[in-house]
């Protein structure tokens, strides 16, 4: 009876668990706001593979921005490239940011070792000539992702982010396929550019290193909780 009683719970827990594992894809709620405050929560269990979405720019939706959770700073990835298993309809730049709206990294165009065009791809500065053959702007490799909360935006060229001053937070058209951290000589994020441009159409970011902003505190990931809990009770009768 008690191996029955283990076997049932364990086969509920595994149950739940393979019910989840096809949903590691966030996909835009709506229409994410431009960040990088505010941003778009995204909520789950587990990796988080890839984010879903699409810009409008004739109708306003210029920048869509996410939270992540980066817990594997050492292989983290963020890319809108299909030699990572992303994909953008438009000519994309990715931003990643602390949890306060600053700066940590920027790309605009895909490292040639990497296949090169006009998607995007960002990892550690550490990482980065390993992962695409690009370059990392002298500043930039002073930088170092550590574990926790990042904003992820998605914008298309050529918009960028500026300080009250007009002047361009990260400087992606120096070195397109380059890595690069804030501009030295910007102040902190006060606006995107957001000129009118014809940019629509969907993005997959594909990601690696990461997972959901948060955790359901309900549902699947509840009940997961629930079996794993009953589960202990049990094995420590
Ligand atoms: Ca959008
Ligand atoms: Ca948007
Ligand atoms: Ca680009």
């Amino acid at each position: 009876m008690k191996m029955t009683r283990h076997f049932l719970y364990a086969a509920m827990v595994m149950g739940l668990a393979g019910a989840t594992a096809s949903a590691q894809t966030w996909t835009e709620s709506g229409d994410a706001p431009d960040g990088p405050i505010p941003f778009q929560d995204t909520t789950g269990v587990g990796p988080l593979l890839s984010i879903m979405g699409s810009i409008d720019r004739p109708n306003g939706d210029h920048v869509d921005t996410y939270c992540i959770n980066i817990t594997d700073p050492a292989n983290f990835m963020a890319s809108t490239s299909a030699a990572f298993g992303g994909a953008a309809a438009f000519d994309s730049r990715l931003w990643l940011w602390n949890a306060n709206g600053g700066l940590v990294v920027a790309n605009d165009d895909t490292p040639a070792g990497a296949g090169g065009g006009l998607a995007s791809v960002i990892s550690d500065p550490s990482t980065y000539a390993a992962l695409t053959g690009g370059g990392v702007v002298a500043p930039t490799a002073t930088i170092s992702i550590t574990p926790g909360r990042y904003l992820l935006s998605i914008s298309s060229f050529a918009n960028d982010p500026e300080d009250a001053g007009n002047t361009d937070i990260a400087l992606l058209g120096s070195d397109f396929d380059a890595l690069h951290g804030p501009n030295p000589s910007a102040a902190g994020f006060d606006h995107w550019e957001n000129f009118s441009d014809s940019d629509a159409g969907a993005y997959t970011i594909a990601l690696r290193g990461a997972t959901f902003c948060n955790v359901p505190t309900t549902g699947v990931a509840g009940l997961m909780g629930m079996g794993l809990g009953l589960l202990g009770v049990r094995r420590r009768r």
